[in-house]
This record gives structure tokens, sequence and C-alpha cells, in this order.
């Protein structure tokens, strides 16, 4: 069993998106392990952000998290990873597959609903950024 870390963003949270999201997600047989709302700080979102630093959306991807709250998801599944990957579609919801959550939900590359892993390795690192010890009790 696998396990990833999906984020609501703030555009999805302000939409009334998270029962939505989430049903979406647990029909998928994605199984919710652990889950808080809470508010970005900048210090915090440009941490989880760091490798993309320099980059041109930088400034633009922190202020848009940091705007209002998030809601932090522990998944688990088989797979979770590439299967939450595939439910949120591409990026760019312009460019991401019929039927994705980026696709209905997401309203630009910058307010694009949700974040999800993109490698089991990091999955791993971003729960423990968010749920620290207590993503390896079980
Ligand atoms: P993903 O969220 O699909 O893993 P990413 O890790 O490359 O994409 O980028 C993280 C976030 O940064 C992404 O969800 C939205 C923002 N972003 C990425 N590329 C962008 C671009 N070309 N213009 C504006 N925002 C971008
Ligand atoms: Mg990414």
């Amino acid at each position: 069993m696998e396990e990833t870390l999906l984020i609501i963003k703030p555009d999805g949270v302000q939409r009334n998106l998270v029962g939505e999201v989430l049903r979406i997600v647990e029909s998928n047989g994605l199984q919710i392990v652990n889950i808080k709302m809470l508010k970005l700080s900048r210090e915090k979102a440009e941490e989880f952000y760091s490798v993309h630093k320099g980059k041109s959306f930088f400034e633009r991807l922190i202020n848009f998290m940091v705007s209002g709250p998030v809601v932090v998801v522990r998944l688990k599944g088989k797979n979770a990873v590439s299967k939450l990957r595939k439910i949120m579609g591409r990026t760019d919801p312009n460019e991401a597959e019929p039927g994705t959550i980026r696709r209905m939900y997401g309203l630009d590359v910058t307010r694009n609903t949700v974040h999800g892993s993109d490698n089991p390795e990091h999955a791993k690192k971003e729960i423990h950024f968010f749920f620290g010890e207590e993503a390896w009790e079980r």
C-alpha cells in the first residue's frame, strides 16, 4: 500500500469543492488516513514549494497558496501517487484530460484546485511536512 499527499488549494476551499474533491478521490479507491485544514504561512509555503524557487511563477504561486485556507489530506491506496496524479490531471487545467479534477474545476495554471505528490519519495516528505511524527505511527 502506497501513500500520497493531496492538498485542496485555496481556490477549491473558497468555492466549496472540498467535499467534491474528496468524493472523487475516495470513489477512485484512495482512502483518507489523516486530514486537516490550515492556513499556510509564507515561510511554510516557500519551504513546501522550494524546488520551484527562482522560477518565473514562484511569487504568484506563493501569493496564491497563502491567500486562504487549504485542506491537506494523507491518502493511501494501491499506486496512490500515480492514481492521484491521474485523477488530478495536468498542471494547466486547459491541458488536463476531460473528467480530471483540474479540467473540471481548475481556473488557470496557478489556481488549479489541487496538489498531489509527484513520486513516492516526495510523498513521504510531504506527509511528514504536514503531519510530522503522526505520519509514522501507522
Ligand atoms: P504540479 O502541481 O502539477 O505538480 P508543478 O510541481 O510543476 O506542477 O508546479 C507546482 C505548482 O506551481 C503548480 O500546481 C502551479 C504552479 N505552476 C507550475 N507551472 C506553472 C506555470 N508555467 N505558470 C504558472 N504557475 C505554474
Ligand atoms: Mg509538483
